[in-house]
């Protein structure tokens, strides 16, 4: 029997949590990437993504650029792709802002974030791995990227109940990690 108190009204909050660790080693349903427009692998998480989960990624990802995505993922949205070897079921990529002193480019990072979470939760995905997307090459102060990140989250998955129960932000470094959690011990 079905308990009848459990709606789905009723579900828990997805937890949001911060580790020190290689975002190519969690088991969760979706390791985003932050990747690059052209979707064809770069360095830091991106070139650890595609090492870490074979050639499969990339395939997967030419075919985007041969198809939907010709002119590449515009900054600010997100994409699906196999997880090859990882062990994840979906890779999410996503393409941060480059960070400018000059114009507010929050927005796209927001954005970022919300549409990694809206592409994931399409998939019916209940766990997602995030790194601090921006906040490597593309230059992003790590305490506004923690600040952001939270925010961010926070605010996509309040928009309506999903399949979302844990978002887990990956960090590379100490600091990033005391950042983040930092961040998530704020009310
Ligand atoms: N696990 C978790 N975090 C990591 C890992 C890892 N294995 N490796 C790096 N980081 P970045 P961006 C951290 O530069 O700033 C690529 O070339 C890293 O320390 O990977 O969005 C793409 O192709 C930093 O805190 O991404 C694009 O061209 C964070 O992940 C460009 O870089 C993001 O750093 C995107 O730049």
């Amino acid at each position: 029997m079905p308990d009848p108190s459990s709606r789905a009204e009723d579900t828990a909050p997805t937890r949001l949590e911060a580790v020190r660790g290689d975002i190519t080693r969690q088991s969760v349903d979706v390791i985003v990437n932050a990747a690059n427009s052209s979707l064809l692998g770069g360095g830091g998480v991106d070139g650890a993504i595609h090492r870490a989960g074979g050639p499969e990624i990339l395939a997967e990802c030419r075919e985007l650029r041969a198809g939907a995505l010709r002119e590449g993922l515009p900054t600010g949205d997100a994409v699906a792709t196999t997880a090859g070897r990882l062990p994840a079921r979906w890779v999410v990529h996503t393409v941060g802002p480059v960070y400018a002193v000059r114009t507010d480019r929050r927005p796209l990072l927001e954005s970022a974030y919300r549409r990694s979470i809206e592409v994931s939760a399409g998939l019916g995905a209940r766990s997602i791995a995030f790194p601090a997307v921006s906040a490597g090459v593309y230059g992003w102060p790590p305490d506004d990227s923690a600040r952001l990140a939270v925010t961010a989250v926070r605010a996509a998955l309040a928009a309506g109940p999903s399949s979302v129960e844990l978002v887990r932000f990956v960090l590379f470094s100490d600091e990033m990690h005391e950042l983040f959690a930092a961040e998530l011990s704020r009310p």
